[in-house]
């Protein structure tokens, strides 16, 4: 059984104790098994407190949205790290398994094996929302995908790729990831009013209209499944302008679109949250549903959601106070964003799990640290939650 313990108290009374103390919502004691994890490799330990106290993000936020983590669970995670995902979350997305190369490695072979103990932790943890990433993208897709540039056994390829993905886990995933990251990173003025989309396999071998074609194929092959176009830098400038036409011609071509993903790789250094509050109003215009899929908020280094940016493992100067401090007033005035826009925002999933589990290691860029414990910004994301539900309270 690993049902969220009853017994743990939630007064917010308790929280400032809580961040005095550096209680670890993983430590012994907890309600969680005692099971020593690897050391991690930032972040010393600090005596257990006597009081765990801790909200649970997936309460906090209940009538609010799904708060997510991405991992490859079980995979080789302490047990203290998914007693974490499964207290604190209630939506999990894989965060590498199910991309094309790694399930579906050659026209004639599929990995299964990781996908599916992804699939079964799931289940068997009870995690209610299963979001799966990604069925189509152009980064970590095999070169056999699009092998002798014929659009017909392209699109066929790219049918079975889907059917055989999300017609294998049919009913357990709730939403999707059909095309991740299709609009181009160079934009101007003149891109603005063109879908600008990236030069990949999928655009010379079949065209615009692969994306299309990408939502119907998952349509037939999981139709209860909500389909995202996913995407980061999406909320501002020109690549957001270009989201607008994609996803308008997308909908005129009856794609079957449900929402949109906001990755929101971000960093403390600058965030647009003028243009990420405009842009969720802009998807919700067209009838879409949002969520924030793969927020992370450096505190230090690259953000952005290209690959090879400053992550990578390299020694790791601790986090100031300071820097701590910004850390928690940004997320809290992301949260404030997301809070005032939770009829669209069906979920907020952050991308990996604590301070060792990121691809931004080093870069400190989520709620729990190396150990598990909370930072100040999980608690300045709490609070959030508590105002948007006592308003009157939280201003005295
Ligand atoms: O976090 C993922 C990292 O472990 C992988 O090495 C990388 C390449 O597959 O992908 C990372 O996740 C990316 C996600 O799939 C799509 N948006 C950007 C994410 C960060 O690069």
């Amino acid at each position: 059984m690993h049902e969220t313990p009853d017994f743990l108290p939630r007064r917010r009374d308790a929280l400032a104790f809580l961040l005095a103390s550096g209680a670890s919502l993983c430590s012994p004691g907890f309600g969680f098994g005692a099971e020593q994890s690897a050391r991690p490799a930032a972040a010393p330990s600090k005596p257990a407190a006597a009081d765990r106290t801790a909200p649970l993000l997936k309460d906090v936020f209940k009538s609010h949205f799904a708060v997510g983590m991405a991992g490859d669970v079980p995979g080789n995670y302490s047990e203290r790290e998914l007693a974490l995902v499964r207290e604190q979350f209630n939506a999990v997305t894989p965060e590498n398994c199910m991309k094309p190369s790694l399930v579906h490695p050659s026209e004639n072979q599929w990995r299964f094996e990781r996908t599916d103990a992804f699939m079964n932790w799931c289940v068997e943890n009870k995690i209610a929302f299963i979001h799966g990433h990604t069925l189509l993208w152009h980064h970590q897709t095999g070169d056999w995908f699009f092998q002798g540039d014929d659009k017909a056994v392209v699109i066929q390829r790219m049918k079975s790729h889907i059917d055989g993905l999300a017609g294998r886990y049919k009913g357990k995933i709730r939403s999707w990831d059909v095309v991740n990251e299709a609009i181009d990173d160079r934009g101007d003025a003149r891109t603005a009013e063109t879908e600008n989309l990236r030069k990949t396999g999928w655009l010379r071998t079949v065209g615009p209209e692969f994306l299309t074609l990408a939502f119907q194929f998952a349509r037939q092959a999981d139709p209860a499944a909500q389909l995202y176009y996913n995407d980061y830098g999406i909320e501002a400038g020109p690549k957001h302008a270009s989201s607008m036409v994609l996803l308008r011609r997308l909908l005129k071509e009856k794609a079957p679109v449900y929402g949109v993903g906001i990755q929101g790789h971000w960093s403390t250094r600058g965030i647009p949250y003028d243009a990420l509050d405009r842009s969720i109003a802009d998807y919700a215009s067209l009838g879409l549903k949002v969520a924030i899929s793969e927020l992370d908020v450096t505190i230090a280094g690259a953000s952005g959601g290209q690959l090879g940016g400053a992550g990578g493992r390299r020694e790791v100067r601790p986090p100031t106070a300071e820097e701590l401090q910004a850390q928690a007033d940004a997320y809290a005035k992301l949260f404030a964003i997301f809070v005032k826009h939770k009829d669209v925002i069906d979920r907020i999933t952050f991308w990996g799990l604590n301070d060792r589990r990121t691809w931004r290691y080093g870069q400190h860029p989520l709620l729990f640290d190396a150990e598990c414990r909370p930072k100040s910004a999980f608690w300045a994301v709490v609070e959030q939650a508590n105002r948007s539900i006592r308003p009157a309270a939280a201003s005295r």
